[in-house]
């Protein structure tokens, strides 16, 4: 008997094993983590369609609400959780570009003890929480696992379906920049487009659509640029404040590390964010590096986490103090020798 307890079911299935087991259920949740982003959802609404066009009942639910910034896809079958009658018994969850179960958050309610789970993902640290794990840590995205999921049901993706899978792709490659970028991205890219997608329209939506506030902030946060006197590390802080001058939210801040670590000498960069709430005030940080420096290791000092090239964690206390926290670690990493003496 099979069940959906927290325990790790350890098993890894074949392409096949995982198809030939969606094929044999009927009625499916399908899910990603928190806060999803192009990947998550992406894979999500692919998935969704490959399984109502195979006759399935379906129903995606998802902790949080559709991001505003992919309105380039539908959102019309996105529920949030909140909003399921839990009366509604499922046989099948399908969990896509999500590492561990917790963080589908609340749609864990929706689960029964038959219910069984499929968790296909492309992240290396995926714990295999499933009855099903189809794991491909080559894939850029797990969009690109998708992509062979439709491969292997021989089926013909549509403009909706090619659309999300494009989104899927390109939002974890950066855009098909980042060193995750394979030939099969490209190849399985190539054939998007051939469905006939508009990818100006898409690229358009995806980076180069913005809200007056979101420049203006960026306009104030460019004038707070700091760098070391070496040139190698550059920062900024953004303040409660900041957000109240220009109207935009922290949802604008995404992607502005990257002004950082195109300085041109900069090895180390990181965002750092005054939270609201927090007493005793909390700072969340991003951080990138350049070349072969390790920044998760940073992150993971402060008990964050992430990828060598990007990580982020949170510190308490004020922007200032994070700040020195954070340069001396940065420093460490920089001159092992020099930031001893
Ligand atoms: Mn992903």
């Amino acid at each position: 008997m099979k069940n959906n307890s927290q325990t790790q079911h350890s098993r890894d299935v074949s392409l096949e094993a995982l198809c030939r087991a969606l094929q044999a259920k009927d009625n499916f949740l399908l899910a990603s983590h928190m806060n999803p982003e192009g990947d998550a959802i992406g894979s999500i609404l692919a998935l969704e369609s490959l399984l109502r066009r195979l006759g399935k009942k379906t129903l995606i639910a998802c902790e949080d609400a559709f991001p505003v910034r992919l309105a380039c896809l539908p959102s019309a079958r996105w529920n949030q959780a909140k909003d399921v009658p839990p009366s509604r018994a499922f046989d099948a969850l399908v969990v896509a570009d999500c590492p561990t179960l917790e963080r589908i958050g609340s749609v864990q309610k929706l689960l029964t003890p038959k219910t069984e789970i499929f968790n296909i993902d492309h992240h290396i640290s995926n714990v295999r929480f499933g009855h099903y794990n189809y794991i491909q840590p080559s894939a850029s995205a797990a969009g690109e696992v998708v992509y062979d999921i439709f491969k292997w049901f021989q089926m013909k993706l549509n403009q909706e379906e090619a659309t999300a899978l494009y989104v899927s792709i390109s939002t974890d490659t950066g855009s098909f920049k980042y060193s995750n970028t394979t030939v099969k991205s490209h190849q399985i890219a190539s054939e998007l487009i051939q469905t006939g997608i508009d990818i100006e329209k898409i690229n358009d939506a995806l980076y180069a659509t913005y809200s007056l506030e979101k420049i203006q902030l960026y306009s104030l946060l460019l004038g707070k640029v700091q760098t070391s006197a070496d040139g190698r590390i550059a920062w900024v802080g953004l303040t409660r404040d900041d957000l109240k001058q220009t109207g935009a939210t922290y949802e604008d801040t995404e992607g502005f590390i990257d002004f950082l670590k195109y300085i041109r000498e900069v090895q180390f960069s990181f965002f750092m964010s005054e939270m609201d709430g927090a007493q005793d005030g909390e700072v969340r940080v991003s951080f990138r590096s350049k070349g072969d420096h390790d920044v998760a290791k940073i992150a993971v000092h402060f008990e964050g986490g992430g990828h060598k090239k990007a990580a982020g964690c949170t510190i308490h206390g004020t922007l200032e103090e994070a700040t020195g926290k954070i340069l001396e670690q940065i420093r460490q990493e920089l001159d092992p020798q020099k930031a001893k003496s």
